[in-house]
């Protein structure tokens, strides 16, 4: 073939057509991402010269995906959500910013409104036998000084790598909890140390890893979202060191600095003080925020999420 043929004249204007740019209504930026993206497709259809069963295979995968709610956990999987993360970094090193918590994704797995409570909440409902955990730390701002009344908005995994609210089986904000820092800028949680997440192995999202011969799996891990008013939203994650998945993340959320070391405390004076029955394990984390430059920095990005009522 000397022309592609997707650049015969009449392929041309039909994704000009299909794609509403001859058409005087519609939004002008969504018609340009629209005709790009079909312009690939047809592209990518032309050079691997794409079969009808192979099309339409790919279109009933996207019914499935939808049918199941796993279009974001895919978009973690192909590294997307982790690209979006690194084009934001990018930005901050142009503004000049740097030494702030790294930030990594979401993932698909946040429920607003989890209840909230001053310098301390108890995070898990006591009926997984999984060991205590003291997840503690401060947050500061650019100026190393601790920030008061910052929420930090914290969610993990049960010992099966499983969420409440989207794994039925815990009650109801099981292992979801928002702690309002102290005047010293301290929050601190009792929960359970939490495993890794691995998607479902009957799903769309692990169907289309095993055709790229990769896994589906998370190290064990604990979300955060930590705000403060006049400060940057932040959005992270840390990653339990030891874990075999540490380096080997499905949705490439490890980073430098992002790594709490678990410590097993025996200290029974140290358990008493903190209200524990005994022997638990300590996660140390600090957080950096920067400073806003604009109030709505102060917020997270906007973002359909799960709302339990
Ligand atoms: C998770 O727990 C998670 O954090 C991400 C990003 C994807 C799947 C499950
Ligand atoms: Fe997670």
């Amino acid at each position: 073939m000397s022309i592609s043929f997707n650049q015969r004249s009449d392929v041309i204007k039909l994704l000009q057509i299909s794609s509403g740019l001859t058409s005087e209504s519609g939004d002008p930026r969504f018609k340009q991402i629209m005709h790009k993206m079909l312009e690939n497709i047809c592209q990518v259809i032309d050079q691997f010269d794409v079969t009808q069963e192979e099309f339409w295979h790919a279109v009933n995968y996207l019914h499935a995906l939808g049918g199941r709610q796993e279009a974001a956990l895919l978009a973690a999987g192909l590294g997307l959500e982790h690209y979006l993360d690194l084009r934001e970094d990018a930005q901050e090193r142009a503004q000049g910013l740097e030494g702030g918590t790294p930030r990594t994704i979401e993932g698909p797995l946040y429920v607003a409104n989890a209840p909230l409570s001053d310098r301390f909440a108890r995070m898990d409902d006591g009926k997984d036998a999984g060991e205590i955990m003291w997840l503690h730390g401060q947050v500061k701002g650019e100026d190393g000084q601790p920030i008061a009344g910052a929420i930090v908005d914290i969610w993990h995994a049960n010992t099966l790598g499983n969420y409440s609210f989207f794994d039925k089986s815990q009650s109801e904000f099981n292992l979801r909890r928002r702690v309002k820092t102290d005047a010293n800028g301290r929050y601190a949680a009792r929960s359970i140390v939490p495993s890794g997440y691995g998607c479902p192995p009957d799903g769309p999202t692990q169907a289309l890893l095993n055709q790229l011969g990769r896994h589906g799996n998370r190290p064990a891990h604990i979300h955060f979202f930590v705000s403060a008013p006049g400060h940057k939203h932040l959005t992270t994650q840390i990653n339990l060191n030891g874990d075999k998945y540490l380096w080997d993340d499905f949705a490439f959320a490890t980073r430098d600095g992002l790594i709490a070391d678990p410590v097993k405390i025996t200290d029974s004076a140290l358990a008493a003080q903190r209200d524990l029955p005994g022997t638990h394990t300590e996660v140390t984390f600090d957080f950096n925020l920067y400073n806003a430059s604009a109030s709505a920095e102060e917020n997270r990005i906007e973002r359909a999420r799960a709302l339990q009522d």
